[in-house]
């Protein structure tokens, strides 16, 4: 029955020259980046007690069964990579290694403690992503890290974000995919500063300090990520987007748009063709922020399909580096990543589903009334029947079908974790 809908789909789609072969192909070859932070509302094992607290960030809900320990979030995550059709990446934070319950600084961390998760991420074909943490800790605690006026503390951040992309090389070499290293900091303060200037300053002489070794593309690739405000920094960040735009440009690093790092009027989508012009390359933090940067699940919304469209248009896939950001701590957590990842998916697919060649020709003779009629009528093309043939091709669960075993696995592992 599924068959006989995707044929008259290619049908449908190839009158307006489009080839659904082609746009399953692609979708196939296109990791995303699961946040491993969605499993335990940015927990992580460090043994420290340090919370979130002063990060600007926020997990909200108390939904049952959070992973405790690497093994829950490890067979967590494999439930959720069961349920999501293709073969992904997983995106790991510092404080997510594997310390043995010791005590590690954090500017102490090593490839050691991270061996674990390359031999678990190698066993499933998957690639790595990594992050310094530079927050949940007492360096953190009033609010700056990198651009600290403490040379002591930004020492501390320094050694900590070269620990991190040596690990990141060291991953990226193992599982034979660059490992991109994204460097946020939660810096900035709730109220008005008289100098915005020296912050900043310090900033970029601290990540030239921390970007100081080369590391072999090929393994290893620096990423840096901007934002608006945070909750207790909503008077300044200092690392804004005008900054890291800066930054990237001129040190040639990916850039990080989060979706959620913007005024919510903004469009990320409309970002893309400009920054592209002048950075290397962009990093995805596919997320959705509901009136503030709330990490909400990523849906098949506008904002979402606007950016994915504009990354097919422009021919920009093999420049962009696709990874989720968010964290929901009220519904179940598995279903968050599967939920979030299928519809990031889908917005891709539906991108390259698009009869862009014919809304093009018609632009470009000037047709604007065609061009806004096909826009519209793409939208009720049988794109659900591709979707259906991508998750029966790769031998995963079709909609409506993943979301029983999620409740079979809460069933009989989650709500017995207390
Ligand atoms: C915070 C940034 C950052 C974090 C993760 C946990 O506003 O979006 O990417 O969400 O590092
Ligand atoms: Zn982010």
């Amino acid at each position: 029955m599924h068959h006989h809908s995707y044929q008259s789909a290619l049908e449908d789609y190839a009158a307006l020259g489009v080839d659904p072969e082609g746009a399953l192909a692609t979708l196939a070859a296109t990791p995303i980046s699961l946040h491993c932070w969605q499993g335990d509302d940015v927990g992580g094992f460090e043994s420290t007690g340090a919370t979130l607290d002063g990060a600007g960030i926020q997990a909200t809900g108390n939904y049952p069964g959070k992973a405790r320990s690497i093994d829950e979030l490890r067979a967590d995550l494999d439930v959720a990579l069961r349920l999501i059709p293709g073969r992904h990446r997983v995106n790991l934070h510092a404080i997510y290694g594997d310390f043995g319950g010791r005590q590690v600084e954090r500017c102490a961390i090593g490839p050691e403690h991270f061996s674990s998760w390359i031999d678990w991420a190698r066993a499933r074909g998957l690639g790595l992503d990594f992050n310094p943490t530079c927050f949940a800790h007492s360096l953190a605690a009033d609010g700056f890290t990198l651009s600290h006026r403490d040379p002591a503390v930004r020492q501390y951040w320094i050694e900590h974000v070269i620990a991190c992309r040596r690990i990141g090389a060291v991953m990226g070499r193992a599982l034979g995919s660059p490992t991109v290293t994204n460097v946020w900091i939660p810096d900035g303060c709730k109220d008005l500063p008289a100098d915005r200037h020296g912050p900043r300053e310090r900033l970029a002489t601290a990540l030239d300090a921390a970007f100081r070794e080369l590391l072999d593309p090929a393994h290893h690739l620096d990423a840096v990520e901007s934002k608006l405000f945070g909750i207790g920094s909503e008077s300044f960040v200092v690392g804004s987007h005008e900054f890291y735009l800066g930054y990237a440009i001129t040190r040639q690093k990916l850039l990080c748009l989060d979706m959620g790092h913007f005024h919510p009027t903004e469009s990320v989508a409309d970002k893309v063709s400009s920054v592209l012009q002048f950075v290397p390359g962009l990093l995805l933090h596919v997320s959705r922020g509901v009136r503030w940067d709330s990490d909400h699940v990523v849906l098949f919304d506008d904002p979402t399909r606007s950016l994915f469209e504009e990354i097919v248009r422009g021919g920009h896939l093999p420049r962009t580096h696709i990874g989720l950001d968010y964290f929901d701590a009220s519904i179940n957590r598995v279903a968050a990543w599967v939920l979030g990842t299928r519809n990031t998916q889908k917005c891709l697919l539906v991108a390259l589903l698009e009869p862009t060649t014919q809304l093009r020709a018609l632009e470009a003779s000037g047709d604007h009334t065609g061009r806004l009629a096909l826009l519209e009528e793409s939208k009720t093309l049988p794109f659900g029947a591709v979707w259906d043939e991508h998750c029966q091709r790769t031998n995963t669960p079709s909609d409506r079908s993943w979301l029983p075993e999620i409740q079979r696995y809460e069933r009989e592992v989650l709500s017995l974790r207390r």
